[in-house]
């Protein structure tokens, strides 16, 4: 198996404590910059000592993972052994799912939430379709099956105080920081929702990188931002991966400069999405101001149930939000078609998203932990399996909703947010596939399939039931508060769409493909 992390060195490993007081402040230069003042100097020197192995002293860091017996073979290449991972925001629907994939391939999890996704989905008066276990009982079960997960109830915001003494005690070598309220909606209910979200995610943030300053410097941190942090450019400039690419060029006055390795502009779309921007720089400026190091994760719109582990027993299950604030859009759709009420398009339907199937987006952050950032080194992954449209994705829907014997409609409602809902796309996502030999799995309509399997379960579909009336969107970006009118209610099938896909992204053997021209395509069934 072709082990793409097996050249580096001491220097991305988090068991490296760097000796000696070295100056750096070229965020991702470092190692360029040492190897410069090396040759320059010969009497400059950087030595590390291992924690992991300290007999060895004080020595170069330059032994290879793969001379390493300390990192073993994964199928994600290869991976510290017994890893010590913590994970802030387990109980979520990605971080429960997560810690259940690295237990089982012999990470030391940890984990640390404050309940907060409950709460808030409580206040909305809506549940998790999907019934989830207290903690207790979740890490119980888990537990049964051979996974042990060391869990403390924490508020990173509020609790600062909590969260040190539990890295002190842990000293985890990653951080999977998945601890903020996800929900564009949710941000634009009203002031105090906004200052909620902007306060515990972009403030929690912070405190997590002061903690690590102080006390996990080597740690790396992988934070989940999003891809909607770039927006929609209507030029259809292509969304790079957080930074320019060395050849970019600005030209302006009849004059050039290059803006490689410049963060990309960003424009987000809510509240919400300005939090997680706020994020990239605090996280960003750490990387250089304290030489921290960080995965930052432009993750698409994730949909789906299932990875081996959350559904071996029912009582490894993770979430599942269908709600207006906590819903993605596939999974609403999903929900909407089990409940027999029209699949809700925002506007035209237009829209063009980067998606990722859960189990796709659990092996994504795997790799990214095998394979940690070297010190300093602030680095953007554009998270995504494929590319669709809207109205695309309802089709689908629709047509898996058949076979379980589902008549599904579709109705066009005014869109409650400030989107574009025509415009070009084009997403740049080839760090994942090339660097940490992302092999997507998940395809569209088999998780598709999946999801209805689940939802349609009697005791899953009560559960939907009881909380049908959550689903229509009543929160407007303008502030009001009122259901949307209906534009137009119609059967799949029978719509055609004026833009086209400009660009698929397709990650699994023609899983993107199979949406493209998907009207044409039932025309041609239909004839
Ligand atoms: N949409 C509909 N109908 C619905 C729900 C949504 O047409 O019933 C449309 C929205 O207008 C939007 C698109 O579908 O254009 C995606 O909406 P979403 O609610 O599935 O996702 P979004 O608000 O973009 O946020 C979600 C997660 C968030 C993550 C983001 C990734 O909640 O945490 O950051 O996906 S991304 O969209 O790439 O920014």
């Amino acid at each position: 198996m072709e082990m793409l992390n097996a050249e580096k060195t001491c220097w991305n490993c988090p068991a490296a404590i760097l000796k000696g007081n070295v100056d750096f402040r070229s965020c991702g230069q470092s190692k360029e910059e040492i190897k410069k003042k090396m040759e320059e100097n010969p009497d400059f020197q950087v030595v590390i000592e291992c924690a992991r192995r300290p007999e060895l002293g004080h020595f170069e860091p330059s032994i290879t993972f793969e001379q390493c017996p300390e990192w073993q073979e994964t199928k994600y290449g290869l991976m510290l052994k017994n890893m010590r991972v913590m994970i802030l925001g387990i109980d979520g629907y990605l971080g429960w799912a997560l810690a259940l994939k690295l237990c089982k391939i012999g990470c030391k999890v940890s984990g640390v939430d404050n309940y907060k996704r409950r709460d808030m989905v409580m206040e909305k008066g809506s549940q998790t379709a999907i019934p989830i276990p207290r903690m207790t009982d979740r890490i119980h079960a888990a537990k049964e099956h051979g996974y042990h997960i060391n869990f403390r109830r924490i508020d990173i915001r509020k609790e600062i105080n909590k969260l040190r003494e539990f890295l002190q005690e842990v000293k985890p070598e990653a951080i999977v920081h998945y601890a903020e309220v996800p929900s564009a909606p949710y941000s634009m209910v009203d002031a105090n929702h906004a200052l909620d979200v902007q306060d515990n995610n972009t403030l929690g943030t912070l405190a997590i990188l002061f903690a690590m300053k102080d006390i996990v410097p080597e740690s790396s941190m992988i934070k989940l931002g999003t891809m909607g942090e770039y927006g929609a450019p209507l030029t259809g400039r292509p969304l790079f991966e957080g930074m320019f690419p060395a050849d970019a060029i600005l030209q302006w006055d009849n004059r050039e400069w290059s803006l490689g390795g410049e963060l990309t502009p960003r424009n987000p779309g809510s509240f919400y999405h300005v939090g997680k921007v706020q994020d990239t720089y605090n996280v960003y400026e750490a990387c250089r101001y304290w030489w921290l190091r960080s995965y930052d994760v432009m993750q698409g719109v994730i949909y789906g149930v299932h990875t081996d582990e959350i559904s071996k027993d029912k009582r490894l299950r993770t979430r599942f939000d269908f709600d207006e604030w906590f819903g993605t859009v596939i999974n609403r759709f999903v929900a909407q078609a089990v409940l027999g009420i029209p699949l809700t398009i925002y506007g035209r339907g237009e829209q063009i998203r980067g998606f990722i199937g859960l189990d796709d987006a659990m092996q994504c952050m795997v790799r990214l932990i095998c394979s940690p950032p070297e010190p300093g080194q602030y680095d953007v992954v554009n998270q995504i399996s494929a590319v669709y449209r809207i109205a695309d994705l309802a089709e689908a829907v629709a047509e898996v909703g058949e076979e379980f014997d589902l008549k599904v409609r579709i109705k066009r409602v005014e869109n409650p947010r400030v989107e574009p809902d025509r415009h070009p796309m084009e997403v740049v996502s080839t760090k994942l596939e090339g660097e940490f030999g992302l092999k997507a799995k998940v395809r569209l309509k088999d998780e598709i399939r999946r999801m209805f399997e689940l939802l349609t379960k009697p005791e899953i579909k009560k559960r939907l039931e009881e909380k049908k009336h959550v689903v229509d969107p009543r929160t407007r970006w303008n502030g009001d508060k009122k259901e949307m009118d209906v534009i137009e209610e119609y059967m799949p099938g029978t719509k055609k769409f004026e833009s086209k896909l400009l660009q698929q992204i397709d990650r699994v053997d023609g899983h993107g493909k199979e949406l493209s021209g998907i009207e044409e395509k039932r025309e041609k069934k239909k004839a």
